[in-house]
């Protein structure tokens, strides 16, 4: 189930579009909890529509959506009854959540719940132990972890009981207490789910962030997350967006080491994607769609650390990712000495040029005579310039059982 799940989209969504600046507004720009709450008498986007972002995901090949149900503002994107501070107390007045759920049913798409445990706006929920907490608790508060925890698991059991099944939890922000009791009743209540490792324990599965790691694959189940902005999760109006490129090499890398990945987006204020994000996710989607069996095959890097290319492979075939930046139109397999039955740029379908030379990069100074290995030519790099290229080699016999034995 995990393992199908590759790729997804993460979406920031709250209040905090209105200020088009950050979705960590309230903390950042220091404003007040009873001037923040006003944002919330503001938000009214009438040009949300939970099928065309679900489908949005879908075209692009993902399988399931994480959805922020509440961020660090503590503002509730559904129909809680445990705080007024909700969606159904906005203009807008419907439950977010349950039309991305219904949306998520229409289209066969997973769900996936974002949590985060800082809020803002809870008065026990003040935590010193843990990162992104205001500066100083508001007015009147009383912080107070064991009542906080009762809120959170109070919440918890509506999002796992409400919104039908849902795939993966995503806590935000370790609170570094200890109890086991949370996880334990989101898997009472949510049997199939998979929690990840920022909660009260070490859940299922890690998420870096934002980093590309070293490493040929992943020890423990892995998602990692990535935003579409580089400044920003939720909506920025002046946004700073990555480059095509830089995204697939990231999705690339990180598949390649067996993890999964979510790609961000922040609707704003309207409810609306910002055209860039769009643009990106149907680029990256298109491309993602043409090389994905490379990502359904397993992690191989460590077998064939050659051309600084990296590797996966299912028995006979072999997938090779030119990830890093294209230097040359050709590449050298040493050391498979024979000839593929097919070669594929899996990026148009096109044939690969595959032939069998010698090579006096190879040849050292006179000591060996020239053998000949496989050598790919004619690359499209420059017509793939902003993707990462990913050719298949299928042979007739297990390529890794074989390279092994050459080297
Ligand atoms: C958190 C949030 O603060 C942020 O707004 C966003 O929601 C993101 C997905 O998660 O930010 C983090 C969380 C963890 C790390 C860094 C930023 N980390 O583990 O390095």
């Amino acid at each position: 189930m995990w393992k199908e799940k590759r790729f997804g989209m993460f979406i920031h969504w709250g209040i905090y579009s209105v200020t088009g600046w950050h979705e960590q507004y309230q903390m950042h720009a220091q404003i007040p909890k009873e001037e923040y709450i006003k944002l919330a008498d503001k938000f009214k986007p009438l040009c949300f529509n939970a099928d065309e972002i679900v489908l949005l995901a879908k075209e692009a090949g993902m399988s399931y959506i994480c959805f922020t149900a509440k961020h660090h503002d503590g503002f509730c994107m559904w129909d809680t009854k445990y705080t007024d501070y909700n969606i159904m107390n906005t203009p807008y007045k419907k439950d977010i959540l349950k039309e991305l759920e219904q949306a998520c049913r229409r289209h066969n798409i997973g769900l996936s719940i974002y949590y985060s445990l800082p809020d803002w706006h809870h008065k026990n929920a003040y935590n010193p132990n843990s990162t992104h907490q205001l500066p100083v608790p508001n007015k009147g508060d009383e912080p107070n972890m064991q009542l906080y925890i009762e809120y959170v698991k109070n919440q918890i059991t509506e999002l796992c009981t409400n919104y039908g099944e849902i795939c993966s939890l995503f806590w935000d922000i370790p609170p570094n207490i200890y109890d086991a009791s949370v996880n334990q009743l989101v898997r009472t209540l949510q049997p199939h789910i998979l929690i990840n490792n920022r909660g009260y324990d070490e859940g299922d599965f890690q998420t870096p962030e934002r980093e590309i790691p070293d490493g040929y694959s992943f020890k423990t189940p892995t998602e990692a997350c990535q935003s579409v902005g580089v400044q920003s999760w939720g909506y920025r109006k002046n946004e700073s967006y990555y480059s095509k490129r830089f995204l697939c090499q990231s999705i690339d890398k990180i598949m390649c080491m067996g993890g999964n990945y979510v790609i961000n987006v922040g609707p704003d204020f309207n409810g609306d994607l910002p055209e860039q994000a769009v643009k990106l996710i149907k680029g990256i989607g298109k491309w993602y769609q043409s090389c994905k069996k490379a990502f359904d095959a397993l992690p191989a890097t460590e077998y064939i650390s050659k051309n600084d290319c990296l590797y996966t492979s299912d028995s006979n075939n072999l997938y090779i990712h030119i990830n890093h930046f294209p230097v040359s139109d050709s590449l050298a397999l040493d050391p498979i000495d024979f000839l593929p039955e097919h070669a594929i740029i899996l990026n148009n379908g096109e044939q690969a040029k595959c032939y069998l030379e010698s090579l006096p990069s190879l040849c050292a100074e006179g000591k060996n005579k020239p053998k000949e290995y496989l050598q790919i030519r004619d690359l499209p790099i420059e017509k793939f310039a902003n993707e990462v290229i990913i050719i298949k080699l299928s042979f007739s016999r297990n390529i890794l059982d074989y390279i092994k034995k050459l080297v």
